[in-house]
Parts: structure tokens; C-alpha cells; sequence
């Protein structure tokens, strides 16, 4: 069994619906399973201004599916809830899950870089996550609680309906 943590997140049609979906769906993962869910966060949109605020998510599931088995499962859940790809870079969605990690394990495939390559900027994924797991470690070391005195909350906040 391997410890992994998915960011969820969501900024269209209904997207505290889509996270609490995407939440239901990752409990339904074959060979796995849900640890914890950390709240439903508002945040900023990090790249273009003009789209709506995002809510997101971290879960933490133990699971014996591979990285690659994992990621074909989250991209599934994606694609069933609406997500439609587009060219736009951090543009808006139904729907994304990324795998942020995996273990301790460091991955760098065509289809998959895990620990996920901005996580440690990211304040919707760095909260959220430090809700759940506050003394976790990166496989590089470095402390979550470090990265916390480095990346302002930037609005971010517990969602309220
Ligand atoms: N995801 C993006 C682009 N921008 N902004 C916020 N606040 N939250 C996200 O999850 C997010 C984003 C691309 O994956
Ligand atoms: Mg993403
Ligand atoms: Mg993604």
C-alpha cells in the first residue's frame, strides 16, 4: 500500500458539486482507499484574471494501483464530469485532479511528473494539504511546514457556503 494525495480542483458549472463528486468518485477507486479528505477551499485563479474563482481540495487515499493506473483512473473520473481540454494554459475547468504525490517516490514520465512540478508554490495545494498531513515531508526533504512560511494563503480560505 502507497500513500498518495490528489489535488482537486474546480472553478465551472457547480464546482463545490464537482469537488464533493470528484471526492465520491476517488472513494469508488479499485484497491484503494479514501484516508481523508481536507476542506473545500476558495481560491484565487492562479493564471488568467478573467475566470471565476476556483474551489479546491486535497485527498489522501492509500492505494496499491500504479502511478500510471492511478492517473488513467483520476483522468477517467476528469473526463465523466464534464472536463473538456483545452489549449489555454490555467485556463478554466469543470474538473482536475493531479496526482501531487505518490509515496516518497520521484516520477519523470512523459505522462506523469510526480511530486507535481508547482505544488510548492501553490497555496491551494499547499493548505489544503497541511490540513490533513501538517508534518508531512517531500521526497526532497523539504518540510510542508517550511513551504507554508514561504507561500502567502493569497485569499485563499475555507469555503463557506
Ligand atoms: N488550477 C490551474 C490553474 N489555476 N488556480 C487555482 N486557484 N486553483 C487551481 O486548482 C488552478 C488554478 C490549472 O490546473
Ligand atoms: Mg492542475
Ligand atoms: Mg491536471
Amino acid at each position: 500500500m502507497i500513500t498518495c494525495y490528489i489535488a482537486i480542483g474546480s472553478n465551472l458549472s457547480d464546482p463545490v458539486a464537482q469537488a464533493l463528486d470528484a471526492m465520491d468518485a476517488l472513494k469508488s477507486l479499485p484497491k484503494s482507499s479514501v484516508i481523508q479528505c481536507s476542506s473545500l477551499y476558495s481560491s484565487t485563479p492562479m493564471g488568467p484574471a478573467n475566470q471565476p474563482d476556483y474551489i479546491n481540495a486535497v485527498v489522501k487515499i492509500q492505494t496499491e494501483l500504479t502511478p500510471l493506473e492511478l492517473l488513467d483512473c483520476t483522468q477517467a473520473i476528469e473526463l465523466e464530469q464534464g472536463r473538456v481540454r483545452k489549449d489555454e494554459r490555467w485556463g478554466p475547468r469543470t474538473l482536475d485532479l493531479d496526482l501531487i504525490l505518490y509515496g516518497n517516490e520521484v516520477i519523470d514520465s512523459e505522462r506523469l511528473t510526480v511530486p507535481h512540478y508547482g505544488m510548492k508554490e501553490r497555496e491551494f495545494v499547499l493548505y489544503p494539504l497541511a490540513e490533513i498531513t501538517p508534518n508531512l515531508q517531500l521526497p526532497d526533504g523539504t518540510e510542508l511546514t517550511n513551504l507554508l512560511t514561504q507561500v502567502d494563503r493569497n485569499g485563499l480560505s475555507v469555503w463557506q457556503a
